[in-house]
């Protein structure tokens, strides 16, 4: 069997051009819903579809799972488990702002630990298509052509040690105490850049260091974000590029799944600004 983790990252680099080209004309809602029981856009659906086919195709690829789909698809023998979200922050498709697509590649059945990953990747489709991809301990970002090739402009991309920016989601009144108390700092110290798609804001912190987080909320204290398709991937890229991940109390990566669509309060950024907020929460 050759370099399946190679396949699977080539396929979602070959697939960036079609479902950028795609986007126009699915902005319109679905009838669906997804299983976290969010309305699903027709691009989700779209996306979905087109990333299922490929990827289950790759014979090293034993199962698929994506955050627009209630259960695993069996997809044969395969060593490896897929989980995708295909559009992250389609919600920003309306207001032509920046989205993408996140993979995280488990050695493991899934729902799975973040630590039982072997890489992760996301595009990023902003001004132009790029991709970061996260495997062997290094990160790497790549410039998606047209014709979905991929072009190496940052080998072993490392998190600027001093940090810039910061994101935090959520509404400010539906925070609690102990993160309103974090945030405070963090405002008084950088300079807001959220966007209102994980993806993007997470490469602005992963481009100029800093913070970024989707809280646990008053009214959600499981917070929005789904472990196996959101965090886990982009915690393993964060502690690969030399920053940290947190739930509140532990790395995002060593957080027992305890469902498929599990929800996790999420937080990544340089280890410094972690390290703080781990011990606001202490
Ligand atoms: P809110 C996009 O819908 C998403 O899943 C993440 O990409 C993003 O960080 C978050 O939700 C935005 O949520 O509540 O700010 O709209």
């Amino acid at each position: 069997m050759g370099d399946t983790v190679a396949e699977i990252i080539d396929v979602v680099a070959s697939s960036a051009p079609e479902i950028r080209g795609g986007l126009t004309g699915r902005r319109r809602k679905a009838d669906e819903q997804n299983p976290s029981g969010e309305t699903q856009m027709a691009a989700d659906v779209w996306a979905d579809e087109l990333l299922e086919e490929r990827l289950t195709a790759i014979d090293g690829v034993g199962q698929f799972a994506s955050e627009e789909r209630e259960g695993v698809i069996d997809a044969g023998e395969g060593n490896y488990a897929v989980a995708v979200d295909p559009l992250d922050g389609s919600s920003n498709l309306k207001s032509n702002n920046s989205m993408g697509t996140v993979l995280g590649i488990y050695d493991a059945e899934l729902p799975a630990k973040g630590t039982e990953q072997v890489a992760a990747t996301y595009v990023l489709y902003g001004p132009i298509t790029t991709m970061v991809v996260a495997r062997d301990d290094e990160v790497t970002e790549f410039v998606i052509e047209n014709d979905g090739t991929q072009r190496t402009v940052t080998e072993d991309l490392t998190l600027p040690d001093e940090p810039v920016v910061y994101g935090f989601g959520g509404r400010v009144p539906d925070w609690t105490d102990r993160f309103a108390d974090y945030a405070s700092e963090i405002e008084a110290e950088l300079k807001l850049r959220y966007g209102g798609a994980m993806i993007g804001d997470v490469n602005q912190v992963l481009t100029y260091g800093g913070v970024f987080g989707y809280p646990e909320l008053e009214s959600r204290p499981e917070g929005k974000l789904r472990l196996q398709f959101e965090a886990n991937p982009m915690a393993y890229i964060l502690d690969a590029a030399g920053g940290a991940s947190s739930n509140g109390t532990q790395s995002i990566l060593e957080a027992e799944p305890a469902g498929l669509h599990e929800r996790t309060p999420l937080y990544l950024g340089n280890e410094a600004l972690i390290e703080r907020l781990e011990s606001t929460f202490a």
